[in-house]
């Protein structure tokens, strides 16, 4: 299938995507995003797939939502276009997504970077929210995947303030998983999806939910559905491949089952 604004490959079980509007430093118009969740669907419904990928170019991962797009909108427009309704689409991936980012991601950029699992940085990538600079705020996640990233103090500094921060300051936020050379970010970035891709299938998807739950309900409750979660994988081929591997001292074979 063609892509407009996107290159998909595939890598083993790695579904990569790169975003590719580079006459705009990949602003995320709405058929671009779109067109990211269609893929992303599609991944997420292929079994051979079993991590995603997605990354830019190597000057900027995405520098925000198009403001070209968005310059003469009211707001009745903006509410009925609901655009929104792929983030979504994108929240409700199962499978785990790592981004790779070099340079800039700004905006709807670094908010599409959060919505991932992991983030892979290059040494050069600049994370950022400056809507606050276009008489706007963030609008997908920024003020509430960010700051439960990177705490309060930090997000409401960078939010406020619209300044980015480096790809040294993402780190010690917690932001980002690692920081690595321009030229290795792929290859690194790669070789993370890989080893999530090598995990068993179903228990990679409620894992990912589990974790994501922590962030909206309370301990008690977290607890319950991660151990709900947990007697479920017992219902799995893979739980059986993956404990009798282990007894018998081989590598396991997943087979999503
Ligand atoms: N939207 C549209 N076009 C853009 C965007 C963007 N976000 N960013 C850059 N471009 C275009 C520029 O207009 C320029 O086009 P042209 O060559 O035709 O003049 C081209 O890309 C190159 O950009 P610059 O010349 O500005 O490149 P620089 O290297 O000088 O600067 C920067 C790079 C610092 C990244 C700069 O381009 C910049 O500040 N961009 C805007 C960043 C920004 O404000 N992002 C936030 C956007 S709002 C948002 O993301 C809200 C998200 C909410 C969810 C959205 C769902 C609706």
């Amino acid at each position: 299938m063609d892509h407009r604004f996107l290159k998909v490959s595939w890598d083993g079980r790695v579904g990569k995507i790169r975003l590719h509007r580079p006459e705009v430093l990949n602003a995320l118009h709405t058929p671009l995003v779109e067109e990211l969740a269609e893929v992303l669907e599609r991944m997420d419904q292929n079994p051979e797939v079993r991590c995603i990928l997605i990354t830019g170019g190597d000057r900027v991962f995405a520098a925000g939502a198009d403001i070209g797009e968005m310059a003469d909108a009211d707001s009745v427009r903006m509410l009925l276009s609901d655009q929104f309704a792929q983030w979504e689409r994108i929240r409700r991936i199962h499978k785990p997504i790592v981004a790779a980012v070099a340079g800039y991601a700004l905006g709807g950029g670094c908010e599409l970077a959060m919505a991932c699992d992991m983030i892979v940085a290059a040494e050069t990538a600049h994370f950022g929210q400056p809507e606050i600079n276009l008489g706007v705020m963030p609008g997908a996640g920024g003020t509430q995947r960010l700051t439960r990233a990177v705490g309060k103090a930090r997000a409401m500094e960078m939010v406020l303030t619209g300044r980015p921060i480096s790809a040294g300051e993402a780190w010690e936020a917690g932001l980002v998983n690692r920081i690595v050379p321009l030229e290795n970010l792929e290859l690194e970035a790669m070789k993370l999806c890989r080893e999530v891709a090598a995990k068993a299938p179903i228990a990679l998807r409620l894992a990912k939910e589990a974790v994501l739950k922590a962030f909206d309900t309370t301990i008690a409750d977290g607890l319950d559905y991660e151990q709900k979660l947990f007697y479920f994988l017992f219902s799995t081929e893979d739980q059986k491949e993956g404990m009798r591997a282990f007894m018998e001292k081989r590598r396991p074979h997943f087979r999503g089952e």
